[in-house]
């Protein structure tokens, strides 16, 4: 019998587990990243963030009310795997075993992504995503982490916006671990994390079990019909949208030449090979499409970033274009044809500045807008003939957003972040019926 559609909620373990220093974890790169001066807005810190690690139960509860079948969660590498490599830590996999227990006993499938950005600082320290090892240590992690939940989780996410965690973390230094590294330096952080994921499918593979990688994808659009502007618009597809996607789906790199490079350093023979066809499935998360213009002269990118025009904005300045939703998950299937796996959305919401009334209720209109019209969106690329077998919304609690610490709240559910709080918004009532209806 085919699964049924996945309506499911995301979150990630840096976000909102807090308890950093609990029952043998040790730092991740986040832990020290957020610590320098600047790096968090108002030096706002994730030690505690939604505190699930020891509220996980209610959690749970509300996913249960909210009525999801499907819950998209990462392991903290540095809980389970305390020194990166090496023995693995009981409690910190107690914790999961409790969660996806908690979850089954719901009927909610657990969906565990192993790598969202917290790399432990052991790790980063050998040479974080520069080393090669750092693959191999992944592996390692991601076969322990299987056979501890293996038996009652089958589909896994490997890594989560790998592109992300290469331009924020290694190339612009506004995410952990803060590099500032040459073009050909960021691309080997790319050959890695593509390697690990190879590697990882592999280990899960052998297991019986799915291998998914989640990427940001974001439809490209020229600022005009410019020569410069299209090549600029082809260059930030390359790097944002095909490069963790082609090799992983053709087994070939984008061409990457507009950025001056030539063969991807790092890459030895036979680890193409181990990265094509790795995946059981894609996950796509969306939030805005993107309108690319010629970069302006001595810009040292082949591309500049213009306004999208005409469209609303969300808190964090995204625009608000359902249809670019649809248009992306078209579109993969006219790129990927055959080579194309199942789709699922793992990521999309929007941040919005709510706010409790003093009724104790979170009116967040334009939050229930956006993803009406983004569910409305997934509904109709179907119906065009994208393989699509899940939605995910990002989040369940407004919690950690990086470098913009607690300011920005894309959850259902709202939290007072000094009482931890919780008060579902109008958005948890508007999916809990939205499900409720189309399950
Ligand atoms: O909060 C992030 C998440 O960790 C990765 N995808 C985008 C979200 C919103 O910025």
């Amino acid at each position: 019998m085919p699964s049924p559609f996945l309506w499911g909620v995301a979150s990630s373990a840096l976000q909102v587990e807090g308890a950093l220093t609990e029952d043998g974890r040790t730092p991740s790169i986040w832990d020290d990243f957020h610590r320098r001066p600047g790096a968090v807005r108002d030096g706002h810190s994730p030690a505690e963030a939604c505190d699930h690690y020891h509220r996980w139960a209610e959690d749970v509860e509300l996913l249960g009310r909210l009525g999801v079948n499907a819950y998209r969660f990462s392991v903290s590498w540095p809980r389970v795997v305390p020194r990166g490599r090496g023995p693995v830590n009981k409690s910190g996999v107690a914790f999961y075993d409790r969660l996806v227990d908690a979850l089954l006993e719901r009927g909610i499938e657990p969906v565990p992504t192993l790598f969202h950005w917290d790399l432990p600082v052991e790790l980063e320290e050998a040479g974080g995503w520069s080393a090669r090892e750092t693959a191999h240590a992944f592996a390692e992690y991601a076969a322990a982490t299987a056979d501890a939940l293996g038996d009652r989780v089958r589909r896994w996410i490997t890594l989560n916006e790998p592109v992300v965690h290469m331009a924020y973390g290694h190339a612009f230094g506004i995410h952990a671990p803060g590099r500032v590294l040459d073009v050909p330096d960021v691309l080997a952080v790319a050959h890695h994390q593509l390697l690990a994921h190879g590697l990882a499918a592999r280990e899960l593979r052998s297991r019986g079990l799915e291998a998914l990688l989640t990427n940001n994808y974001s439809p490209v659009e020229p600022a005009s019909d410019s020569p410069a502007d299209r090549a600029a618009a082809d260059a930030y597809d390359a790097l944002h949208n095909r490069l963790f996607t082609d090799p992983v789906l053709f087994g070939a790199y984008p061409d990457l030449s507009a950025f001056g490079a030539g063969e991807v350093p790092g890459a030895r023979e036979g680890d193409l090979e181990l990265i094509a066809g790795s995946v059981d499935g894609l996950g796509v998360n969306y939030y805005n499409p993107s309108r690319i213009a010629a970069p302006a002269e001595g810009s040292g990118l082949p591309f500049d970033f213009a306004e999208v025009t005409g469209a609303p904005t969300t808190a964090f300045g995204w625009p608000v274009a359902p249809e670019g939703l649809e248009r992306l998950l078209l579109l993969l299937g006219e790129r990927y044809g055959d080579a194309l796996p199942p789709l699922y959305v793992t990521e999309n919401g929007c941040s919005q500045t709510d706010a409790v009334t003093p009724e104790g209720r979170v009116h967040d209109p334009e939050r229930i807008a956006y993803l009406e019209g983004h569910v409305a969106a997934v509904d109709r690329a179907r119906e065009r003939g994208a393989d699509v077998r899940g939605y995910f919304v990002w989040t369940l609690t407004d919690n950690f957003e990086w470098a913009e610490g607690y300011h920005q709240r894309f959850g259902l559910v709202y939290v007072d972040h000094t009482t931890q709080r919780r008060v579902p918004k109008d958005s948890f009532d508007w999916y809990r019926g939205l499900i409720a209806a189309r399950r």
